[in-house]
């Protein structure tokens, strides 16, 4: 049987090959024995799942087992988003969530991402201990359960719904008056995921008019991976742009904690933009200072920012357990990756897509400018960026010579010299100019990333050619 491995965020895992019943329940069990471990037991977890074929499934079958340790679960009513089911493990104060999704992997995956009491994504050790404990189990049955009905009558279950307690803390974090008086119409599209009802229905709670699209549960999600990225939302892309009203375009991936941002014309404008438009914002127009961080992959444009209000900037590796730590330590104002996931002070330490569309919304409201106008005023004032991402499918010969490319960074890449080299996820190698490449194999799906960032769009060009030649060559 294969090993249970945590990637970059929980296990993940195709249906009915890795991720079965048995398997998850083993995981569950070893989830129960390292609460026990810890001596955190008695706070119980939330249990949760994304929109996925099966998820109530999963849940109950995993309530089961934590019965059978004495555990507790709050099981949500309904599929729910991640950043909700963050913010439950912090207001009941349990010992973590259990949460069913693959987020943004196609539909035959699904996957259990596991919280401690930070509310955060789980750290490296702590999901080592689980693993160990996981792996030392298969192939036996070595898990205790309960029957529901038992377990209800135990109190060892309760059913919640998380909604209105994350409702007030999100009106606490965004001005939804301004959102209100800008008259917009606003398009959503929360990708058939967790989003549904929570993000549409704030906007119009706030009094804008709303226009959703593949706003019902499909665990197919359309065919497509539900990830809000520019190839995967065209029917949202015609949608904003064929309709004249709309002023801004809202999506989510399947478990809502990333988001996708489409101007009023129908532009997708890059996360790594939004991010650095957002800390911008925050800083300039809310009036608020502090540290910021981005993982190593995300542009630097955040870091020119930072410079600019004379802020500190964190890298981290990839993965928001890493900057979950530094939202957790009060350390940072605003925290986010390129894959689209960003979280603020006070907020969870997991990243939160229906706040970010929110505060894209309140951005746009309150400057009263299109994205790009903003991006271009942000440009004028920092200096330009260009980034990009390649996945590069993982062949059994990329998968053997992949490492052994990374020991020894050459020279040189596209005829510039190699200044500096950053191993703290995958090799980022860094060029006096300004533009870098980083290499890194994925821990969600089977693919290399290339990453490449320059100042202007042709230099982008060329290094993403050079260094896609590198590592395919
Ligand atoms: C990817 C992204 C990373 C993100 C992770 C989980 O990881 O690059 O930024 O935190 O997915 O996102 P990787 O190792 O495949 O590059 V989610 O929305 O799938 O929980
Ligand atoms: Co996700």
């Amino acid at each position: 049987m294969r090993r249970i491995s945590f990637g970059t965020s929980g296990w993940r895992g195709i249906f009915c090959e890795d991720f079965t019943f048995e398997n998850v329940k083993i995981v569950t069990q070893a989830i129960a024995d390292h609460l026990r471990a810890r001596g955190v037991e008695d706070r119980g977890l939330i249990v949760g799942c994304d929109s996925r074929f099966m998820g109530e499934r999963f849940a109950r079958e995993t309530a089961r087992v934590l019965a059978g340790s004495g555990i507790k679960s709050y099981v949500c009513d309904r599929d729910t988003p991640t950043p909700v089911i963050a913010f439950e493990v912090l207001r009941r104060r349990t010992a973590g969530a259990i949460n069913f999704t693959a987020s943004h992997n196609p539909y035959d995956y699904n996957g259990l991402k596991f919280s401690p009491e930070s509310g955060g994504p789980a750290l490296p050790e702590t999901t080592r201990d689980i693993e160990e404990r996981a792996n030392a189990m298969l192939g036996e049955i070595c898990y205790k359960e309960m029957p529901l009905d038992k377990a209800f009558r135990a109190g060892l279950v309760e059913e919640i719904d998380p909604r209105a307690a994350y409702f007030e803390a999100i009106r606490r974090l965004v001005d939804f008056d301004a959102i209100g008086r800008s008259g917009m119409t606003i398009g959503v599209n929360p990708l058939y995921g967790t989003a549904r009802g929570y993000l549409d229905k704030l906007l119009q709670e706030a009094g804008v008019e709303v226009r959703t699209i593949n706003d019902h549960r499909d665990p197919y999600f359309g065919g497509l991976p539900p990830e809000p990225s520019q190839s995967h939302i065209g029917d949202f892309i015609s949608m904003v742009k064929s309709d004249a009203a709309i002023g801004l375009g809202l999506a989510t991936d399947g478990d809502a904690d990333r988001y996708g941002i489409l101007d009023g014309d129908g532009a997708y404008i890059e996360p790594n933009y939004i991010l650095a438009l957002l800390a911008d914002y925050i800083v300039r127009v809310k009036g608020k200072s502090g540290d910021v961080a981005r993982s190593v992959a995300t542009s630097h444009f955040l870091d020119a920012v930072a410079d600019y209000h004379g802020l500190t900037l964190h890298e981290t590796p990839v993965g928001f357990k890493f900057i979950g730590e530094l939202i957790s330590a009060d350390k940072i104002l605003i925290g986010g990756e390129e894959s689209a996931g960003l979280s603020v002070r006070s907020h969870v330490p997991d990243k939160d897509g229906i706040l970010a569309c929110l505060l894209v919304a309140e951005m746009v409201a309150v400057e009263g400018k299109s994205l790009r106008d903003l991006l271009s005023d942000l440009y004028g004032r920092v200096g330009e960026f260009h980034t990009r991402r390649e996945n590069i499918r993982l062949s059994p010969e990329l998968e053997e010579s992949f490492a052994g490319k990374l020991v020894e960074p050459p020279v040189e890449l596209a005829g510039k010299k190699i200044e500096k080299v950053v191993t703290i996820d995958g090799s980022k190698w860094l060029f006096r100019d300004g533009s870098w490449v980083l290499f890194r194999k994925s821990g969600t799906e089977p693919v290399v990333r290339v990453y490449a960032e320059a100042r202007s769009a042709e230099e982008l060009e060329r290094m993403i050619g050079a260094a896609d030649a590198f590592i395919r060559g």
